[in-house]
């Protein structure tokens, strides 16, 4: 088989060449400037000279700007280029054999000859795609999914006129319906049975002619194994290359494609993969392109027993690439998707969820629970093709009603019967992650059995009615509340906690909690970082009210300002007025450092048991680390700084009377792992080397605790071991924000540590409020997070575990490492980090980093 050839978009100038402006005839064009002249009041003679001159100049000017649109016109609409499309061909009455594998074999030239006189007839079938068709040539054939028939992948090369060229582009769409009506095609010649054609232009990014292209790589998928960059880990891929690697499983199959690591650079039009559902590069089979380091789930399933992988790079910027697993899954009849549901309570997700599902799917769940019951769907994740009207592409439709996008405006489907039918369909290209939901009966006459029923339907717990938290996400559970004795009722009705007064954060939402307030600013004052009160309009003036910086920290304009504690001070000395401009995706200093060591914090899943909290999605938290200690389990937690530093907490390393836990030998590093006791390709183990704790530490107090590890070498990074990102000593973290603890720590005070990774919410407390509630053991170098309600918080086990923060931009910060607290999960207690802003330059200094 022969690889693809160059592309060249070739230009062919007909007439008239560049030459023919010269020889453009100007004469008329000069003739209103003499009539012109006449017109004129009389000017002095040198003044009439000048004005002659300037007038004989545009007019030259002007006649040059109409001769070059003219020239442009006419060459434009005359000038042809080379259009490939790249198709496939299904033929049903040929049987493969192995010398179709070869193409100098006869057996391959001959059936390639028919192939290319079959397309021959079927381009002729249509007017516009028979004027400009040159040639076809089969690259190679495969055995058709079902074992039976052959497909064979070709080229085709037209020459068109490039306004034709949306119109080719049409009817070579039109191909494959075309050929559905007529099977029977060639004649005189042995008839091919076609079952199918499909076929697109090729991607004009492989038209560059620096590009140069490898020969392909074939894969057996049959065993399983693995495919990786060229250079991959050890050295970035090369430039400026094309690189296909064809998959292949045993008919009856369908191939997995698992990416454990994927870096190309941030810009598709320089670097990318692409994946086919198909041998050969057709782009209406395209199911997913790929560049810069993906966030979402990398885990690609194609509809048959073929599969292509295409990598392609520019000059600049080679980054480590990739390396994935393949394996084959034999097609099954039901292979779990869609099927009789008869139970009053279940879930049902897109096959393969939480992999992407695989193109060209159909399932239809037919849901039937008691009969005097109703049944209602709630969507926990659901990421469906395109968002449009019809919902053409993927969709789900529950009943009669049609879903499609990347998020649902509304999450439960009621239906007023006791039967639902849930169907979901995908097209032949672009595959997403799916969706996942479960569905429940209900009684009519209440829906939400023990439970309160927001006015979305879902339901939630009775207790966290009126608690002050917006838990039904439309609001509904907090209002007419009546306030209980530990809350405030602010103006708009709602109840919140009265330790949440004065505390900063607007949590009534019409600022009634902030009001009236020791040391508040009034009405129509605005509230400087560092206590200040100022006009609200002297806020964005373009002047640094405060003195602080903070009345312009939110404008969409920054200042150069006087350094301060509350501005960030970009690589080059200078300050700006911008609140967290680092990695944000603008550029704020003027020589970039705020956008520069961005590598970080990007977790590799989108994200839709610490106590309270949830098992995370395997790979959803790249920095996790888990520190066994003398060979034995999981004691504290770690978070990933780069490839050879690690972050966790003083109080973890501290000896105590019998153990050495200050001694690097003894501790081990778990990186990229999911499950303790469960290692897998991911997890890579390390020893450490150095131990560095904040020389500062202070045992009674907790304050400064914080510890640096080094590993004992150094670990390549990917989807699953990823650094988190560095707040600069200037970032906010404000009161109220949301923020994420993970670990494997006690899912309650006192008991078992979590087989799995754990996740929680939590929100970031006001240091005041916390003193409050802490006995005032809360220094400058700490920070509180929880859930004053109670129930969530990190435990034993979870200390030196990172505190999560995400930046609008989508990167994940660290605010804290979980240090102490009294007991976990209290009402009205707060988790106790250290404030990693306290500490940038210490582990700058000590690492590097
Ligand atoms: C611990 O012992 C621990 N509730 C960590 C955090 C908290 C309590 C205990 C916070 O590792």
């Amino acid at each position: 088989m022969s690889g693809t050839k160059r592309y060249s978009d070739v230009t062919k100038p007909l007439s008239p060449g560049p030459s023919s402006i010269q020889n453009l005839d100007l004469s008329e064009v000069f003739l209103p400037t003499q009539n012109h002249r006449s017109v004129e009041k009389k000017p002095g003679r040198k003044r009439r000279l000048w004005i002659g001159l300037g007038l004989v100049l545009t007019a030259t000017g002007l006649s040059l700007l109409t001769g070059l649109l003219v020239w442009n016109f006419h060459l434009r609409s005359n000038v042809t280029v080379k259009r490939l499309y790249v198709g496939s061909l299904g033929i049903s009455d040929r049987t493969f054999v192995k010398e179709y594998e070869d193409s100098s074999s006869q057996e391959f030239r001959t059936l390639a000859d028919q192939v290319s006189q079959q397309l021959k007839l079927i381009y002729s079938k249509n007017s516009v795609l028979a004027k400009y068709f040159r040639s076809s040539s089969v690259q190679m054939f495969s055995e058709g999914d079902d074992s039976a028939g052959v497909v064979a992948y070709y080229q085709s090369e037209f020459q068109l006129p490039v306004p034709q060229q949306k119109h080719v582009d049409e009817a070579i769409g039109s191909v494959e319906e075309l050929s559905r009506h007529e099977r029977l095609l060639l004649r005189p010649v042995e008839p091919l049975r076609v079952r199918s054609v499909t076929s697109g232009a090729l991607d004009s990014r492989l038209s560059k002619s620096s590009l140069s292209e490898r020969e392909p790589i074939n894969v057996q998928v049959q065993t399983g194994g693995e495919i990786s960059s060229p250079g991959f880990p050890d050295t970035p891929y090369p430039a400026n290359m094309y690189q296909q690697w064809r998959l292949r499983a045993e008919p009856g199959h369908r191939i997995q494609l698992n990416f454990h690591t994927l870096i190309l650079e941030d810009d598709c039009q320089q670097d990318f993969i692409k994946i086919y559902d198909s041998l050969a590069p057709i782009e209406p089979r395209a199911l997913t392109e790929q560049c810069g380091y993906p966030h979402e789930s990398l885990s690609f399933l194609s509809s048959g027993h073929v599969m292509l992988l295409m990598l392609v790079t520019n000059e600049e910027k080679n980054f480590p690439g990739f390396r994935a697993a393949y394996s084959q899954i034999p097609i099954s009849k039901g292979e779990g998707c869609g099927g009789r549901l008869t139970a009053d309570k279940g879930s049902v997700s897109s096959p393969f969820y939480p992999s992407n599902y695989p193109p060209q799917s159909w399932c239809e769940w037919n849901i039937e629970v008691s009969k005097e019951k109703f049944v209602k769907v709630q969507f926990e994740t659901f990421f469906v093709g395109n968002e449009s009207k019809n919902c053409v592409g993927d969709y789900v439709m529950v009943n009669e009603e049609k879903l499609c996008g990347r998020t649902l405006k509304k999450t439960v489907f009621t239906v007023q019967s006791n039967q639902m039918t849930i169907r979901f369909v995908s097209d032949a290209s672009i595959v997403d992650q799916g969706f996942s939901a479960t569905y429940e009966a209900f009684v009519p006459s209440d829906p939400c059995p023990g439970r309160f029923q927001c006015s979305n339907n879902i339901c939630i717990n009775s207790t966290l009615h009126c608690d002050g938290w917006n838990d039904c996400g439309d609001d509904s559970d907090e209002v007419n509340c009546n306030c209980e004795a530990s809350q405030m009722k602010c103006k708009n009705d709602h109840c919140k906690p009265k330790i949440w007064q004065c505390d900063g954060v607007d949590d009534c939402g019409d600022k009634t909690d902030e009001e009236k307030c020791a040391g508040s600013c009034a009405d129509g004052e605005f509230s400087c970082r560092n206590g200040r009160c100022i006009s609200e309009n002297l806020k964005c003036n373009q002047h640094d009210d405060c003195g602080d910086g903070s009345d312009e920290s939110k404008c969409a304009k920054s200042l150069l300002l006087r350094c301060s504690d509350f501005t960030f001070r970009c690589s080059d000395g200078r300050c700006i007025s911008k609140l967290n401009p680092e990695c944000d995706g603008e550029p704020d200093c003027e020589d970039g450092s705020d956008e520069s060591n961005c590598q970080c914090g990007m977790p590799p899943f989108r994200s839709s048991r610490i106590v309270g909290g949830q098992t995370a999605r395997e790979g959803e938290w790249p920095w996790q680390v888990s520190l066994h200690f003398d060979r034995s389990k999981h004691t504290c937690g770690a978070s990933v700084l780069n490839n050879r530093w690690l972050l966790t907490a003083a109080h973890c390393v501290q000896d105590d009377r019998h153990i050495r836990y200050s001694q690097a030998s003894l501790w081990q590093a778990f990186l990229g792992l999911h499950t303790q006791g469960l290692t897998n390709e991911w997890t890579v183990t390390r020893n450490i080397q150095q131990i560095i704790a904040h020389p500062n530490y202070n045992k009674v107090s907790f304050d400064n605790d914080l510890a640096l590890m080094k590993l004992d070498s150094d670990v390549s990074l990917n989807q699953h071991i990823w650094p988190i990102c560095l707040p600069s000593s200037t970032y906010d973290f404000p009161a109220g924000q949301e923020a994420w603890i993970t670990g494997w720590g006690t899912t309650q005070e006192g008991g078992e540590l979590a087989k799995s990774l754990q996740k929680a919410q939590v929100r970031i407390i006001n240091s005041t409020v916390c003193r409050g509630l802490m006995q005032d053991q809360i220094t400058d170098g700490m920070l509180c997070a929880g859930v004053l309600k109670g129930g969530v918080d990190a435990c034993q086990g979870d200390s030196g575990g990172p505190l999560a923060v995400t930046n609008p931009s989508g990167r994940v910060f660290q605010a804290g490492v979980v240090s102490w607290g009294e007991g976990c999960a209290l009402r009205n207690k707060a988790g106790v980090y250290t404030r990693v802003t306290k500490f940038c330059d210490w582990i700058k200094q000590q690492t590097g980093v």
